[in-house]
């Protein structure tokens, strides 16, 4: 049995966590927060650095905002923009790709379209490829009973990008967003395309406000447990690297998750930020690693039975038997 040894391909990535982003807070001391961080990525020889979702304002969703003009100020239209420039400007000049998730607002067909979306930006500085969150938690219509809103549904379309892999910095690399991590289909429609990095953001609140309001027991040390949970299942599942970042702490009152961690394609936890502040955690990342996984339990062409897997991919609730 020849023990060919797979050559190391390491590429050294960051997760730049930030901590509570207020309401009022500005573009640009966001993205000094963030150039702080991608300056800690660099001394530490990082070569791809992930920041959160909605990475440039506050995790808006949770408050009803009816006036439309004061809903678009929290929508980049344009990317890259004056305000993310610095990011773009520093990234190329130390060579650093990164992940950034923010509102989007086009206009297509003439028709304004509201994307809760990411940008996967290569170590020369050029947008590699875009991603529009698909999975979209929460609800449309304010619902008075909550201690806060989650109305990503009122305030985003479904994403109509797919989950694309790019071939870039070095190996094959997707994205998604958030609530995308709970959905094995994120992972696997990746995994089919060869993913080696699927890298994320997150703005997970500690608690459920509808089951806070319902007094329906939700522990919040289980918030912790699934977002971890996923994760690994995710990475083991797919043997892929996968990269989570959290904005964490008390936002405008409301408690978000950390945990923000990188997870191997053996399902193992790597990496993982301690506090709940803007917080950078970095790994080599050894992407050959994903190759045992690729070539033996989750070799796909040899032990997927797709003739068994209709109900996936055309049926979208639950039909149960009569
Ligand atoms: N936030 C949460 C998330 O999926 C959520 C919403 C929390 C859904 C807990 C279900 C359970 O992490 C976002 N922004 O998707």
């Amino acid at each position: 049995m020849s023990t060919k040894k797979i050559p190391p391909r390491v590429v050294t990535i960051g997760a730049a966590q930030l901590g509570p982003i207020a309401r009022a807070e500005s573009r640009e001391s966001c993205v000094d927060r963030m150039l702080a961080l991608l300056r800690q990525a660099h001394a530490k020889g990082c070569k791809l650095v992930v920041f959160p979702e909605l990475a440039l304002t506050s995790f808006f969703p949770r408050w009803l905002i009816e006036d439309e003009r004061e809903l678009d100020s929290f929508y980049e239209t344009a990317m890259p923009n004056p305000d993310v420039q610095p990011l773009f400007d520093a990234a190329r000049e130390w060579g650093i790709g990164f992940y950034l998730g923010y509102a989007e607002l086009a206009v297509e067909d003439g028709r304004k379209r509201r994307y809760n979306s990411s940008i996967l930006v290569d170590e020369a500085g050029k947008i590699v490829g875009k991603y529009r969150k698909i999975h979209l938690p929460g609800h449309k219509e304010f619902e008075g009973e909550r201690l806060f809103q989650h109305l990503e549904k009122r305030y985003f379309e479904p994403g109509d990008l797919g989950w694309p892999v790019w071939r870039t910095m070095g190996g094959l690399m997707g994205m998604c967003i958030c609530n995308d991590r709970r959905w094995p289909e994120t992972f696997r429609v990746m995994g089919l395309q060869g993913a080696e990095v699927v890298m994320l953001g997150y703005n997970t609140p500690a608690f459920n406000s509808w089951a806070a309001a319902h007094s329906a027991p939700e522990p919040e040390h289980l918030r912790q447990f699934h977002n971890h949970l996923v994760l690994q299942a995710g990475a083991y599942q797919n043997s892929t690297w996968v990269v989570a970042t959290a904005k964490a702490g008390i936002e405008e009152g409301c408690s978000l998750i950390g945990g923000t961690c990188i997870v191997a394609p053996t399902g193992e936890i790597v990496a993982l930020a301690r506090g709940v502040d803007d917080e950078l955690v970095t790994y080599d990342c050894d992407l050959s690693l994903c190759t045992y996984g690729k070539e033996t339990t989750f070799a796909f062409a040899k032990h997927r039975r797709i003739e068994h897997y209709g109900r996936i991919a055309t049926q979208v609730g639950v039909v149960e038997p009569e």
